[in-house]
């Protein structure tokens, strides 16, 4: 076994370069870091619930509670049923039974939508004031259209 050696001139250049590089990378992330915190700190989401201007909300979206009434978003492209009641206070729950991505889109209740429904996953609205509310899966709205009757 032999000592180490001293660093060469060299070698110590080259690791100051890259102790440089180094100190770069993350200060770059530093500034990324910084922007995604601010974006969520800044970000005013819609108030929970849906209101039309004027209006009082239809309902909100709920998780993991029993549900009165499903809609199943299918692999055919379509809602089934395409036409559901449910009382008001009562759940509906989207359940999309196969395994293509599908979103649920309410006209005028846009904070009631999602998005993001891939192939099973199950998603609720508890709906609070009667009326008829139209949604559409809009990434296949020639055929994937549905109304709730809320009474
Ligand atoms: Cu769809």
């Amino acid at each position: 076994m032999s000592t180490p050696k001293p660093p060469t001139r060299a070698h110590r250049i080259a690791s100051a370069a890259m102790k440089d590089r180094v100190l770069h990378r993350w200060a770059t992330l530093g500034i990324g870091v910084c922007l995604a915190v601010g974006a969520v700190a800044c970000g005013n989401g819609p108030p929970h619930g849906s209101q039309k201007p004027g209006g009082s909300p239809i309902g909100t979206v709920v998780r993991d509670m029993p549900a009165d009434a499903t809609v199943k978003a299918t692999d055919s492209l379509l809602f089934s049923p395409t036409s559901i009641t449910v009382k008001v206070g009562g759940v509906l729950e989207f359940d999309n039974s196969g395994s293509v991505f599908h979103n649920v889109t309410f006209t005028d209740h846009s904070d009631l939508d999602d998005s993001n429904f891939p192939g099973g996953a199950k998603w609720q609205i508890k709906f609070t004031r009667a009326g008829s509310y139209p949604f559409v899966c809009t990434i296949h709205a020639t055929t994937m259209k549905g109304t709730v009757s809320v009474s």
